[in-house]
């Protein structure tokens, strides 16, 4: 590499030229990162408040998790299952000892962890459950989001994430999330194999389903032989206050789906875990990936998922969440531009006082910049709050000053 970047500038004319315009990011331009923050090649600092969508749960380039990337970068990084590795095995039981199944298959990006659930979910439904041969129906709810396949947004209810990609694959009920009645009903059709959800819908503006939704979803997926598919990519690894979001209602996925901080964002990484009777109904060949569970990856998780047990850091995002949540209900008595706080953890997101379709989420994001603070608004009017999970109480407090100031100072 001879050519190097040093204005922000250059770099966004150069992806406006090179890249596909599949984004519409921030201008800025991020050259370096470390714990809660991030710098940009102008050498200013930023708390990031998006830890790129969840997935740097342990804050930027955490030092024991790099070490133990380069420590195997340096040793053996690729085999292609085609052959055992010495790492593999190691990182398979930690994941099963860590949330408690009897089995793991690792894949790369969250969106083929989800791909992987279904055909689980649809190879049980034939042989163990006697649905009749392609007739398995999955149900999701509306709003999910679970990633950007073919197969994956066939399931979406956002134009924006399907028009124009179609034909669909069949084999979707969509019904409303948040409605006990709904799933009932869903469920007494017989070729049902699975019930696919996010316990937090992170897309859809952090919506948190009231309490016992999980659970109530949970009993009746067991009552009619369902499996519940839980897409945990973006709530799981400690992000909620929980190591999963399905705990804090005590709720155990038949289908348990993570990525993103199962990396702490250093490649991407996601595992699907299950016990045996539903694991092995995949045979030899019949599913797969030539970088799944590559021994770079397998030494990567591992580490990854220590340093979230011994930084307890799912105990400092409840703490720090609550806190936050706090911070904000104090703003929204002394403004009105700020009409709602929700979440759970470290997972929070603000409502403005504006329309879904208006840019002032955006406006206010930019003045976020301005004065130190990354975030992302997710609609015209909801603004997505996420820092890295190693934040301390005087950094929230740092932060919410900064928000706060930009909140009660903005003008349309
Ligand atoms: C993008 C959203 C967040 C996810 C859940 C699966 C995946 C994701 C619950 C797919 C990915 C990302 C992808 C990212 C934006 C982002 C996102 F706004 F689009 F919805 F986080 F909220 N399940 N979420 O949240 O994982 O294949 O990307 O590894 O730019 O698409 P992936």
């Amino acid at each position: 590499m001879t050519e190097v970047i040093t204005s922000s500038r250059e770099a966004i004319l150069l992806e406006d030229k090179y890249g596909a315009h599949n984004y519409h990011p921030l201008p800025v331009v991020l050259s370096k990162g470390e714990g809660v923050f991030l710098w940009d090649v102008e050498g200013k600092r930023y708390y990031d408040f998006l830890s790129a969508y969840s997935a740097v749960n342990q804050g930027h380039c955490h030092p024991r998790i790099i070490q133990a990337l380069t420590d195997q970068a340096k040793e053996l990084t690729l085999t292609s299952r085609a052959f055992y590795n010495d790492k593999l095995g190691l990182a398979e039981k930690y994941v099963c000892e860590t949330f408690g199944y009897e089995k793991a298959l690792f894949m790369n990006s969250g969106a083929e962890a989800n791909e992987t659930a279904i055909k689980l979910a649809r190879k049980w439904g034939y042989t163990k459950k006697g649905i009749p041969e392609n007739e398995a129906v999955i149900v999701a709810v509306k709003k999910n989001f679970h990633g950007r396949t073919t197969t994956i947004i066939s399931a979406s209810t956002d134009p924006s994430a399907r028009k124009g990609f179609g034909p669909f694959m069949p084999g979707f009920e969509i019904i409303d999330y948040d409605n006990i009645e709904a799933v009932e009903k869903a469920l007494t059709n017989p070729n049902v194999c699975a019930l696919w959800i996010e316990p937090i819908q992170g897309e859809a503006g952090v919506y948190v389903p009231m309490n016992g939704y999980l659970k109530a979803v949970e009993d009746l997926c067991r009552k009619n032989n369902v499996l519940l598919m839980m897409d945990e990519i973006q709530t799981g690894i400690a992000r909620t206050g929980k190591m999963l979001a399905s705990d804090h209602e005590g709720v155990r996925p038949d289908l348990l789906i993570l990525g993103k901080a199962l990396s702490g964002g250093v490649f991407p990484i996601s595992v699907v875990l299950a016990d045996d009777p539903i694991m092995l109904v995949i045979k030899p060949g019949e599913h797969g990936s030539t970088f799944g569970g590559n021994p770079l990856a397998a030494a990567v998780v591992m580490e990854a998922l220590q340093v979230v047990k011994e930084e307890k850091l799912a105990e400092n995002a409840q703490r720090q969440g609550t806190l936050f949540r706090e911070r904000m209900q104090d703003l929204m008595k002394r403004t009105d531009r700020v009409t709602l706080v929700r979440g759970k953890g470290l997972l929070n997101a603000i409502v403005i006082n504006d329309s879904p379709d208006s840019e002032t989420a955006w406006n206010i994001c930019m003045d976020f910049a301005k004065n130190g603070l990354l975030a992302k608004p997710t609609h015209g009017n909801i603004i997505r709050l996420a820092p890295p999970l190693v934040i301390t109480e005087e950094q929230i407090h740092e932060c919410c000053d900064i928000i706060e100031k930009c909140i009660v100072n903005f003008k349309n």
